[in-house]
């Protein structure tokens, strides 16, 4: 029998967790066999900076400077909630990606950890890459088949997920919840994905996005071309929701571009994102800078058939949100009208 694990990072999570805990066997584990010693400080950890904003283009070209802030490396021991096993705790330092195309050095997905705990013998799990859906694909974890997660960074709340979990960055204080799910909503998912793999695969192997929504604007046929302004997570050419916009502006249609960096945000720490905080396409609505008396932007991207709170609305900031090749973008201005 284990033991529960009392890290005071933990604390922070405990009551988003604790409906799912108290439902759970109490035979916690905790991965504490390699003894005490592992490092919880990182080696590149880099300090909390105040939030600061870059405007773009910058020097006519839609690419940030080379001296932007760095995030956090992943450092403090995690905790992953499984239906009907508990709670498993790692030290991000042993997680290694199975995706290093994508994530830079230090950094990984959800499914890592999982791959990891899996690894260290926690529990049964078999799975495979497929490429026709471009994503990992639990087979069995502990017996069981159609297993899907939620997952939050430090500050959110539990939230429908429609993104694949070998893409969605790990963050230190993340909250990450493993359940099993009705098969046929595992098969709508994946049907999702196998889609975003087929239409890349037409565009030979560009990411076009069939319709691009910003405020009361609609781009159709956008492509979108890497620019590499989270190099710090991401391996260079990856594609991110981010550059949905930073395209629109190589494609002059987007005027300007405001982003400001964020290393926490009151309960949320650490966030180490840029935030768009303004998209000046010229029209006259919404092109104001984002502000608390009059609004600002938040978004959603992926399969139309999840779109919403159904799963492609989720808190996961856009310089870090991968993208394969969605049906849709969406950038919503909550707010007054300006
Ligand atoms: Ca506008």
């Amino acid at each position: 029998m284990g033991k529960h694990t009392t890290g005071r990072r933990h604390l922070a999570i405990l009551p988003l967790l604790a409906a799912i805990v108290l439902v759970l066997p109490a035979c916690a584990t905790t991965d504490d066999s390699e003894g005490p010693s592992m490092p919880l400080v990182p080696p590149t950890e880099t300090p909390e900076t105040p939030p600061v904003s870059y405007y773009l283009p910058h020097d006519g070209a839609w690419r940030l400077s080379d001296d932007i802030p760095t995030g956090r490396v992943p450092s403090a021991l995690g905790t992953v909630s499984i239906e009907g096993l508990g709670a498993f705790t790692f030290n991000p330092l042993d997680v290694r990606p199975l995706r290093p195309d994508d994530f830079a050095t230090g950094h990984f997905s959800v499914f890592d950890v999982m791959a990891h705990l899996a690894d260290e013998g926690w529990f049964s799990m078999e799975y495979h890459y497929d490429r026709l859906l471009d994503t990992h694909v639990i087979d069995q974890l502990d017996g069981r088949k159609d297993w899907w997660y939620r997952a939050h960074y430090a500050g959110g709340w539990a939230e429908t997920n429609a993104m694949r979990m070998d893409l969605f960055p790990y963050k230190d204080g993340m909250s990450i919840q493993l359940a099993t799910r009705p098969e046929e909503y595992l098969a709508e998912l994946y049907n999702s994905f196998g889609a975003e793999v087929l239409r890349k695969s037409l565009s030979l192997g560009r990411v076009v996005i069939p319709e691009v929504r910003i405020g009361t604007v609609v781009h159709q046929n956008v492509p979108v071309s890497a620019h590499d302004v989270r190099a710090d997570v991401l391996q260079p050419g990856v594609v991110t929701a981010l550059d949905v916009l930073l395209s629109l502006g190589d494609q002059r249609r987007i005027d300007a571009l405001k982003l400001t960096w964020y290393s926490n945000l009151g309960q949320a720490t650490p966030v180490d994102s840029f935030y768009v905080e303004q998209i000046d396409d010229g029209d006259g609505v919404y092109d104001t800078e984002a502000s608390p008396e009059t609004g600002g932007w938040v978004y959603e991207t992926g399969s139309l058939a999840f779109n919403g709170f159904q799963g492609n609305n989720i808190r996961v900031p856009a310089d870090v949100r991968i993208i394969v090749s969605p049906e849709y973008m969406v950038w919503y201005w909550i707010g007054s009208p300006r």
